[in-house]
């Protein structure tokens, strides 16, 4: 493209993402600026950016969460638009309205859509009303341990209470019995307060073994949306991801259909624009079950890439310079074959603790069917301030059985040395049985180590 859909664009982020979200404006003919932190200095989004700014200290909140030293930069350097990758600012609303107010492009959903897609309990409601399946549960947030009582007695116990402004795990309650719960709704209702904006709290059904399943979505600003497929996400431990797939090789056709055709006309509805997710856990029968919407662009998103051939980081810019989806898109959206990603993290194979510092020899793979995104560089430096992901590793094949075989190929040939990493345990899932034979849930590790 001679001219870009925006004159320059900073990104809001570091690692991977960053280097990924320059990838998508070089495609696109336009300048970036790279924000860091001392800590970041010498990491390749600085080196590869077309400008960089020191917006501050190691500690996140006074760097990458830091929203007036990042305005800040973004005046300087002249940007009319803001990436903010995954995780730190990018679905704060008020990141997005000041962004707005400040005439810079929030390049993510409108800050009304983000705010109501944060309150579980509403994106919840909006669901249910367009037809999208949600587990039984309590009509909105609970204002008592009776009412709590009353509703758990109607769908049966076991039950989940969970944080309506929460995510992530955090605040929530499994509970068994009448017994338990105004104790139970008690803890739960104190841990929200102190961790989110509101202490308030729903209920629903209890599934003890899901399935993660996630729906790419991009929407554009015109009410225009695709789904692009399915991810499954429930390789997990702690609620961090540790491998993606697509296809599901759990989810039937019919199942996938249903929940698409509903998915559509909540999504316009919203107003939701941009690129999102939409969660969803699948229970014993293989049904799916609404949960939440992730108003970003997620770490696992070059799965749907390698299925879909669409570039999701060079659509969301041109969606949010006002482009229609069809004429971002190729043409209409066509699935073929099967990708999975391992998530590359700087930790202790046994313990998983943290495993940040200086990389002193590193061999990427590649070859047909593998794609690595990472920002890890010979001698380069993992910091221990932010997450540990070193690299994505995304093996592509025609079916699932030569995805795995070109991951276990990549694997073999992936060297990280000066840090522990996880793949060893990358390569022990590849070999296990019923990894293999596409039979989990999100208790997979834990059963396992
Ligand atoms: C659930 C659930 C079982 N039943 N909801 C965890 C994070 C949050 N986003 C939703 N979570 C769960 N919600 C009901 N009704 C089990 C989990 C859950 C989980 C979900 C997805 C992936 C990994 C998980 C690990 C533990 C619990």
């Amino acid at each position: 493209m001679a001219s870009g859909p925006f004159r320059k664009i900073l990104i809001a982020n570091r690692g991977e993402i960053a280097l990924r979200v320059i990838c998508a404006c070089k495609d696109l003919g336009i300048p970036t600026v790279a924000v860091y932190s001392e800590a970041d200095r010498y990491s390749l989004p600085v080196r590869f950016a077309d400008q960089a700014i020191c917006i501050g200290p190691a500690k996140s909140s006074r760097s990458y969460l830091d929203i007036p030293s990042i305005i800040s930069a973004a005046e300087i350097s002249n940007v009319d638009a803001i990436h903010p990758g995954y995780g730190f600012l990018s679905e704060n609303a008020g990141f997005a309205e000041v962004c707005q107010v400040s005439g810079i492009k929030f390049i993510g959903p409108k800050p009304e859509v983000i705010a109501a897609m944060g309150i579980k309990e509403r994106a919840r409601a909006i669901m249910k009303e367009h037809g999208v399946p949600i587990l039984p549960g309590s009509e909105g947030v609970l204002s008592s341990a009776e009412e709590a009582i009353e509703t758990a007695e109607r769908i049966g116990y076991p039950v989940i209470l969970k944080a309506s402004a929460g995510g992530g795990g955090r605040g929530m309650r499994v509970v068994n019995s009448a017994d338990e719960l105004p104790g139970l709704l008690a803890q739960a209702q104190q841990e929200a307060g102190a961790a989110f904006a509101s202490a308030d709290v729903y209920l629903e059904k209890y599934i003890a073994a899901p399935r993660h399943i996630e729906f790419q979505i991009l929407a554009d600003e015109h009410g225009n949306v695709e789904i692009l497929g399915e991810r499954e996400c429930s390789i997990q431990r702690r609620h961090q991801k540790l491998l993606e797939e697509s296809p599901s090789p759990a989810l039937r056709p019919e199942v996938r259909e249903r929940v698409i055709s509903k998915l559509r006309a909540a999504i316009r509805a919203i107003g939701y624009s941009n690129a999102g997710t939409v969660e969803f856990l699948m229970d014993e029968k293989g049904d799916l079950y609404f949960i939440e919407v992730n108003a970003r662009i997620q770490v696992e998103h070059p799965v749907t890439e390698a299925v879909t051939g669409i570039d999701l980081v060079k659509s969301q810019i041109r969606i949010a310079a006002g482009e229609k989806l069809s004429d971002v898109l190729p043409g209409p959206v066509q699935f073929r074959g099967h990708a999975i990603e391992c998530r590359i993290n700087a930790e202790n194979p046994q313990t998983f603790a943290p495993s940040p510092g200086r990389i002193t020899g590193l061999n990427l793979p590649g070859g047909i069917g593998i794609r690595v995104d990472t920002h890890a560089y010979q001698d380069g430096v993992i910091p221990p301030y932010y997450d540990s992901l070193v690299a994505k590793l995304i093996a592509y094949g025609s079916d699932r059985m030569e995805a795995i075989d070109r991951m276990k190929r990549a694997l073999d040939l992936f060297v990280v040395e000066g840090i522990h990493t996880s793949i060893p345990l990358h390569k022990r899932i590849m070999n296990e049985p019923d990894f293999v034979a596409g039979n989990f849930d999100t208790n997979f590790i834990k059963r396992w180590m």
